[in-house]
């Protein structure tokens, strides 16, 4: 593994799973790999459970680690190549990442998707100068279109519950009061259409098609209610149009997940990569039930990071 983006980057996910669930059984039994490293992570954008988990994946690894919040913390970012740098902007991000990498060992980063320019987010411009720029491996914190560790936090989770060997996952979009980007259902659907003990569904209304270079073929019903029948995991997640680039299309309030449409399942176990908003995107009454596993699968979000750290680490 080199950088950690996408699926792709894992390579043998049942390898890097593996070795997820055996360091969540020993968490401190790896710090040989972090001894002398330092983790440095850099957020363009808020985080609650990416920042804490990779700090706290960090530690558990014996890694030293630092954030930064870039323009708030730091100078503000020039992102365009060869600009005349005349106006606000004060430092160039070919030279903080280049600096940055002299302090730490692995980088993460979370940039968000403008929602405006699609050519230009699903491009990952930002991302791949970052990784241009950077002389050490780079974790994606979230890029323009993935959410890579937060996928490999809910396979965890999926992996260590599943009831039977094979099972019925549905990824259903849900009504938000606000346009989100596509990185997460697009992320879910690069890695659990390729498990090949999963039997993968997406639902959304009509317009809310995500892009096919992450669905992979994937069955879509935009019948929600047909789409859980019979469903082992649910994961609920607001999207904005990837067609209409950014547009909310429509928020039918009957999207949000009830215990009604929990009852078409098999009593199935309830994802959502948090933060929720609450009786929006989906009711109290599912979010607090016995199945539902928001919080185990935030949990996991530590193991994500520190099984790619430790295969990032470890041959350094
Ligand atoms: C972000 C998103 O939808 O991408 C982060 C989720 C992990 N969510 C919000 O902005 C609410
Ligand atoms: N799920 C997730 O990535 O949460 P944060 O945005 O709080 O990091």
């Amino acid at each position: 593994m080199k950088n950690f983006t996408s699926f792709a980057d894992s390579g043998d996910y049942k390898a890097l799973l593996q070795q997820a669930l055996e360091i969540k059984a020993k968490p401190y039994g790896y710090q040989h790999i972090g001894r002398n490293k330092t983790v440095g992570l850099i957020f363009f954008n808020p985080s609650l459970r990416t920042r804490l988990s990779s700090l706290k994946a960090a530690y558990n690894l014996g890694t030293q680690a630092w954030v930064l919040n870039a323009g708030a913390d730091s100078w503000t970012l020039e992102m365009a190549d060869g600009a005349v740098m005349n106006g606000g902007p004060q430092e160039h991000i070919k030279d903080a990442i280049a600096v940055m990498s002299q302090y730490c060992d692995v980088l993460g980063v979370r940039t968000f998707p403008t929602l405006k320019e699609r050519d230009e987010d699903y491009g990952e411009v930002v991302f791949t100068k970052i990784l241009q720029y950077a002389t050490v491996p780079v974790i994606s914190l979230e890029s323009a279109t993935l959410h890579p560790l937060q996928s490999f936090a809910d396979l965890i989770t999926v992996a260590e519950t599943k009831p039977k060997a094979r099972v019925k996952v549905v990824l259903t979009w849900a009504p938000h009061v606000r346009a989100l980007p596509q990185c997460v259902p697009n992320s879910f659907c690069d890695w659990f259409s390729e498990i090949d003990w999963v039997d993968f569904v997406i639902t959304h209304p009509e317009g809310y098609e995500l892009d096919p270079k992450f669905t992979k073929g994937a069955r879509i019903e935009y019948d929600q209610h047909k789409a859980l029948l019979g469903a082992d995991y649910v994961q609920a997640k607001n999207w904005s149009s990837y067609l209409n680039y950014g547009q909310v299309l429509q928020n039918d309030p009957a999207w949000m997940l009830t215990p009604e449409h929990m009852a078409r399942t098999h009593n199935a176990r309830f994802l959502h990569c948090l933060p929720v908003r609450r009786n929006v995107e989906v009711s109290d009454a599912v979010l607090d039930a016995p199945g539902s596993l928001i919080v185990q699968q935030a949990g996991n979000r530590v193991f994500a990071m520190q099984a790619v750290l430790h295969e990032l680490l470890r041959g350094q």
